[in-house]
This record gives C-alpha cells, sequence and structure tokens, in this order.
C-alpha cells in the first residue's frame, strides 16, 4: 500500500523481531472490518449482539488481570532521567530497548500481524499527525477503526516522509510482570507489550495523541491537552467554544455531550460536543485566538453510570456499531447491561459477567466491587459521528475558538463551585495545582488528595516542571488567549451529599463563564480568584437550589485553603527543580492573599 521506505524498513525490521505467520494492511474499507469482525467471531474474540437492538455491535472480555490503564507499568524513555522528570517512570532508551527485544521476540508466531496506518486529526489538516501501530489483535483494529482515521489516505498523506508515530504492540502472554506501557519521544516511537486492554494498546489515544503529542507540542509550540471541548449554542445561533481538564473519572464525557435543563432548552439553548477527551490547541495567525481539535474519530467511554438520565447523547451513540468491552452479556435478548444503565438487570440464569462467569444481580453490593456484574472500567468503544449531539464542526480543517479553558476537579469542601484565574499565567496555575479527591466508589480510602496538574500527571511525555514552563510560555504567544477557570461539581454538605445538581445544570456554570469572557458580567475578587455574585448564576427552575445555597457553593474557605497551599508545596518539590519559579510566586502571591 505503500513505498515509503521508512514504514517499509521499519516494519521489515519489527516483523524479523516479532515473526508473525503473516502481515495483512488495514486499509479502512467496510469489507474488509466486515471479515475481521466476522473472524473475530469464529474465535470467539468478539461476540456479534442482537442486530436488530444494537445493529453492528460486538461484546469483547480482556483478560482478567488486564482491565485498566497502568500506569506503574507506563514508562518515558528520554536518553536523561531529568527529561522524564520525577513524575513520570523512566529508563533509559537502549536498557529498555533491550529488555522489550527480548519480550517480542516470536511473540506473533502463529499470529497476524495487522499494520494500521492511522490519523490524528483530519487528514491533511494543519493539526493532523499519521502514526503506524502494528498489532496482532483484531479487537484492536476494530477499536482503532473507530477512534482514529484509518486508511489508504493515510499513506498518501504521508507520502516518503518519515514524519510518522511508530507504534508496536503485542499481546504476548497478556502477563502482568512483563507489561510495559513505553515511550520513546525522540524516536517518535511507542511500545506496548502484554496488554490487550484499550488504553494501552490504542496507541493512538493516550501514548500517542497526549504523551508523545505533549512532547512534540513543547516542541513544535502547540498544546496537545486532556480536554474535552464543547459548544454552547446561544438561542440567537452564536455558538461559544470551551475546552474542560477533569481527571479521568470525574464525568468529562457527560459534560462534553450535556443536555441544558429544559429552562434552557426552552429558550433556544443547545450543547454540541466536539470531543470529550483529548483536545490539541494551536494559535491562529489570523486572529490570534487559540483553536481546538479533537484528535479522536470516536468516544472510549466508561460504560457504569451512564444511562438516560446522567448522558443520554452517549447512551444514543453507543446503540450501533459499537464495541463493548467487559460489561454483562444478556443472553437473553443478546445484547449488555452494565451498574446504573437501568434498575432492570439480566435474570440469573441469563447474565454472564465481565469475567465470563454466570452472575446474580440478586448478590450484587454496591460496596463490594467483585459482585459487580461488569468491571467499573468497562467500557463502549463509539463512533462519534453516531452522537445525537456532535457539531458540525467535528471534522473542521482549523477548529474551533476557544473563548474558555475550564480545569476542574472532585473537592468536597475546597473549591468553589467556579472561579475564574486572574489572567492566563495565574490560570496556568490553578491548572498546576489541579486536585481530586478519592470518593468511596474508587478506593475505598475516601477524601485522599491527589494532585494531578492539568489533569495531565499520568499523561505528559516529559518533565511536569517543563510542562509548566511550556504552559506559561504558551500564554505569551497567544494574542487573545482564552480566559481560564476553575469549577468544582462536587461539594458537599455536613451530611456528605453533593450540594449542586451537576449534569445538565453544569451549563448555568457554563454560561456564567462565557459571559465573563464576553465581559458582560461582574465578579467578585477573593483570594483565589474572581468568584460569581450569587445573583449571576441562572438557577431559575431549580427546585432545591436557593440564593443561600449557591452562596454557600461559592464561599471560600480559607483554612482549607491554607492546608492546600501546603499539600502543593509538597507536590511541586515532588516535580523538582524543574518547577519554573513563577509558579513559586503565584503561590507565594495566594498565601499571601489568604492572610
Ligand atoms: C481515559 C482516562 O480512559 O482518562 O480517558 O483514563
Ligand atoms: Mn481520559
Amino acid at each position: 500500500m505503500t513505498k515509503n521506505v521508512h514504514v517499509l524498513s521499519w516494519i521489515d525490521e519489527m516483523a524479523a523481531m516479532t515473526q508473525p505467520d503473516k502481515i495483512v494492511w488495514i486499509d479502512g474499507t467496510e469489507e474488509q472490518a466486515e471479515a475481521l469482525r466476522a473472524e473475530a467471531c469464529s474465535t470467539g474474540e468478539l461476540t456479534k449482539l442482537n442486530p436488530e437492538l444494537l445493529p453492528n455491535c460486538y461484546l469483547h472480555r480482556t483478560a482478567v488481570n488486564d482491565v485498566a490503564r497502568v500506569e506503574g507499568r507506563t514508562y518515558i524513555c528520554t536518553p536523561t532521567k531529568e527529561e522524564a522528570g520525577n513524575i513520570n517512570n523512566w529508563m533509559e532508551p537502549s536498557e529498555m530497548y533491550a529488555k522489550l527485544k527480548k519480550l517480542y521476540t516470536g511473540s506473533m508466531k502463529g499470529r497476524t500481524m495487522y499494520v494500521i496506518p492511522y490519523s490524528m486529526g483530519v487528514v491533511g489538516s494543519d493539526f493532523a499527525k499519521y502514526g503506524i501501530e502494528l498489532t496482532d489483535s483484531i479487537y484492536v483494529v476494530l477499536n482503532m477503526l473507530i477512534m482514529t482515521r484509518v486508511g489508504v489516505n493515510v499513506l498518501e498523506a504521508l507520502g516518503d516522509s518519515a514524519d510518522y508515530i511508530k507504534g508496536l504492540h503485542a499481546r504476548a502472554d497478556i502477563d502482568e510482570e512483563n507489561r510495559y506501557i513505553t515511550h520513546f519521544p525522540q524516536d517518535n516511537t511507542i511500545m506496548s507489550v502484554n496488554s490487550g486492554y484499550g488504553g494501552n494498546v490504542l496507541l493512538g489515544k493516550k501514548c500517542f495523541a497526549l504523551r508523545i503529542a505533549s512532547y512534540l507540542g513543547r516542541k513544535e509550540g502547540w498544546m496537545a491537552e486532556h480536554m474535552l471541548i464543547l459548544g454552547v449554542e446561544y438561542p440567537n445561533g452564536d455558538i461559544k467554544y470551551v475546552t474542560a481538564a477533569f481527571p479521568s473519572a470525574c464525568g468529562k464525557t457527560n459534560l462534553a455531550m450535556l443536555i441544558p435543563p429544559k429552562m434552557l432548552a426552552d429558550k433556544g439553548y443547545k450543547v454540541w460536543c466536539v470531543g470529550d477527551d483529548i483536545a490539541w490547541l494551536r494559535v491562529n495567525k489570523e486572529d490570534g485566538k487559540l483553536y481546538a481539535v479533537n484528535p479522536e474519530n470516536g468516544f472510549f467511554g466508561v460504560a457504569p453510570g451512564t444511562n438516560e438520565k446522567s448522558n443520554p447523547n452517549a447512551l444514543h451513540t453507543c446503540m450501533r456499531d459499537t464495541i463493548f468491552t467487559n460489561v454483562v452479556h444478556n443472553t437473553e435478548n443478546n445484547t449488555v447491561w452494565w451498574e446504573g444503565l437501568d434498575n432492570n438487570p439480566p435474570k440469573p440464569g441469563n447474565a454472564i459477567d465481565w469475567k465470563g462467569n454466570p452472575w446474580d444481580c440478586t448478590k450484587y453490593d454496591k460496596k463490594d466491587k467483585s459482585t459487580c456484574g461488569a468491571h467499573p472500567n468497562s467500557r463502549f468503544t463509539a463512533l462519534a459521528k453516531n452522537c445525537p449531539c456532535i457539531s458540525s464542526e467535528f471534522n473542521s480543517l482549523k477548529g474551533v475558538p476557544v473563548s474558555a479553558i475550564v480545569f476542574g476537579g472532585r473537592r468536597a469542601k475546597t473549591a468553589p463551585l467556579v472561579y475564574q484565574s486572574f489572567n492566563w499565567q495565574h490560570g496556568a496555575f490553578v491548572g498546576s495545582i489541579m486536585a481530586s479527591e478519592t470518593t468511596a466508589a474508587a478506593s475505598g480510602a475516601v477524601g485522599v488528595v491527589r494532585r494531578d496538574p492539568m489533569a495531565m500527571r499520568p499523561f505528559v511525555g516529559y518533565n511536569m516542571g517543563d510542562y509548566f514552563q511550556h504552559w506559561l510560555d504558551m500564554g505569551k504567544n497567544i494574542p487573545n488567549p482564552p480566559a481560564i477557570f476553575h469549577v468544582n461539581w462536587f461539594r458537599t454538605d455536613d451530611e456528605g451529599h453533593f450540594i449542586w445538581p451537576g449534569f445538565g445544570d453544569n451549563l448555568r456554570v457554563l454560561l456564567w463563564i462565557l459571559d465573563r469572557c464576553e465581559g458582560k458580567v461582574d465578579a467578585v475578587e477573593t483570594a483565589i480568584g474572581y468568584v460569581p455574585n450569587a445573583e449571576d448564576i441562572n438557577i431559575e427552575g431549580l427546585s432545591d437550589v436557593t440564593l443561600d445555597t449557591i452562596k454557600e457553593l461559592l464561599s471560600v474557605d480559607t483554612a482549607s485553603w491554607k492546608e492546600d497551599v501546603e499539600n502543593i508545596k509538597e507536590f511541586y518539590a515532588l516535580i523538582g527543580d524543574h518547577v519554573p519559579a513563577t509558579m513559586y510566586e503565584e503561590l507565594a502571591a495566594l498565601e499571601k492573599r489568604l492572610g
């Protein structure tokens, strides 16, 4: 399919090492995809679901020991440890290559190596970057066909250039002890072995579009961020775009596909989804604004908790052309189910859990994860174009202009519902101190603060301190920068109940944010930034929220902020001496303002 000698010689080298029986090029055609689905069904790798209820949908189960990203086994292999920094695992490249060579050698014997030419971003656009993933997994091929743009046109666009990201994935023995997700930013290379789980093996996503891309972005003057992108449409038809970064499992997909509350929908407000996980951002030379694209082509969403209330758009998106991973199989009607979908789990005798065993829903205990039918990190891989609220700008070549960048985390007390940073530099600081508290559902230990700068802690492909500096530098190069905000949907009362209704009502907060961007509304200056006047958050039609509730949600608790400052100092110290002096100045200024 190509005469590109850089591509061909690399594939030869990888094939000589992994020794597959045959090599198959993925051309992006529906005929080839269909043949692969049929083959995967014949071997049990996939199960075809009810074509009437879930057309073109499939179920897959991973190995029981292989159900999530493995941060402890994810490496950034730069020539020096300093380049990777203290937050990343590091190994010297030649040492890692030698270790991997042993694991890959002969790993594809008796198997097929698939060659997947793919693009992150619209092929041919200024934003697009190309990759080739070699894998011995049909599941990976079929997921990549959803999550990225795959096909011959990628090779045509690449021509004879060597400018592409090399990715090698081998399932090998799915051996946890020898699982490695490795990145060689200087070599444009990603190597993943002994896993078959999405985030570790769909190399276009976290590995390329965040870790390698963040490295390239710093080198080339753009940004790769763990951000959703959405457009808010006003009754007059204007659309303003927002990007937002939240740590994993804080509801990015739900916010990206938000349905306005009735009162706002009736007035004509709409929300359009451009992306739910990753944004690539560049300065537009014509208007000096920051523009964003979603480099992906689909959603790899968490299934549990997705339902008609939390995210009807996601639910409709995954009603066709979807691969479900590690959910419950309802054998009565050959469909799928997960915790939080509805109150109608398949009856014992008709239910197979994510491990492939009969499942008895009557034994399900919310507090005991081992009783779940679907794995808590079970997923749907679904096409963006099937999303009812997908933005008409999804395939835009130049991206969408970003009015506001929003950071957020799960904080019981510390962060108010929303606040605005004083300027870009302070906003970058606000991103750098982002944090989330663990919930009972997530870990057992409640309220442990995990600092997750810009939601990028597991995804920066170089030194976190240098990443902070890149944010500061970008600010100087954007003539019309977006305003930067922080939100917290998760504030609780003394009994631990959430105060803010969240979900669609989050649009009320986004509207205040966008009003600020337009200079339409005043705010109160506090120690941490600008906080809304309570009256300016629209609570029309909300039964449980009064002006006093909003006042409570917007209060800045100085004592807990002072505690937070100490925690931030420890975290900066952990990142080490690449933390820019400017960030320490911002921290000192915050401390001073807190008094
Ligand atoms: C994801 C994550 O899967 O952030 O998107 O973990
Ligand atoms: Mn993510």
